[in-house]
């Protein structure tokens, strides 16, 4: 049975941290709302949230169903999908590792998605463009420099290898970092440029991603939506700077 992804089809958003991993494991998986018929896929997800038997509704997307399991929360998915995939450590204490860093690349993401709706994520972006800047000035100067540098941190302090997060194997937290970097590097250049020049490791761990066979064969597949002004990275040149 083919593992079911559950996520909006005309985003990366947080649906490509999954996407990531399962491409990285070359996984059976269906990417149910873009298969041919889309809009069928998207009836299907939608009907899914609503369906009231239920048990372990999910609240919103992503979402994974494997079986009978239904795992929604990104960090979640991945913490069900990082044994199954090889793609995490097999001790407890590096599996738990692991998970907190996906926790803490989860919350930057969600600051990323609050720099364009500060206010509101019913809003229009128009209608927040103050605030929207204001956000944005701290979340450059402050916020990126601290997270790159806490990632950077991790890095140095890996004693068996010093481009990967965790161990000296790949695991899904390398793959959402690559995916971090990606987003901001789109969304904010001229700021995560500079950040980069600070956290080299980091930087370093981006491109030895990019390069992993099956993720290099995935961006260059049109199974990669690129970024645009929908998703949770978006580039207004007045944000960044
Ligand atoms: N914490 C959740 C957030 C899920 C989430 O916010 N999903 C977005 C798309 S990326 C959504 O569809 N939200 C609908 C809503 O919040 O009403 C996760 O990491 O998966």
């Amino acid at each position: 049975m083919p593992y079911e992804l559950y996520y909006w089809p005309m985003i990366q958003g947080r649906g490509e941290f999954v996407r990531l991993a399962l491409e990285e494991a070359g996984a059976d998986y269906v990417d149910i709302a873009r298969e041919p018929d889309d809009e069928a896929g998207m009836e299907t997800m939608m009907g899914f949230m609503g369906d009231k038997n239920l048990r372990h509704p999910p609240f919103a997307p992503p979402f994974l169903k494997d079986g009978d399991v239904v795992v929604a929360q990104t960090a979640a998915i991945l913490l069900y999908l990082g044994p199954r995939l090889n793609l995490a450590p097999e001790d407890e204490a590096g599996r738990i590792w692991t998970h907190q860093i996906q926790l803490t690349i989860a919350d930057i993401v969600a600051e990323a998605h609050d720099t364009h709706h500060p206010v509101g994520v019913g809003l229009y972006y128009e209608d927040q463009k103050a605030e929207a800047a204001r956000r944005s000035e701290d979340f450059r100067k402050s916020r990126i420099p601290k997270y790159l540098s806490w990632f950077e941190t991790v890095l140095e302090r890996n004693t068996s290898s010093k481009t990967h997060l965790v161990g000296r194997a790949v695991t899904y937290a390398d793959l959402s970092l690559f995916q971090l970097v990606d987003g901001l590097t789109y969304a904010f250049p001229k700021a995560t440029k500079r950040a980069l020049a600070k956290t080299p490791h980091v930087a370093a761990l981006h491109e030895a991603v990019a390069r992993r066979p099956r993720i290099a064969a995935y961006l260059a597949s049109d199974r990669r939506i690129p970024f645009n002004q929908e998703g949770i990275f978006r580039h207004y040149p007045e944000l960044d700077g």
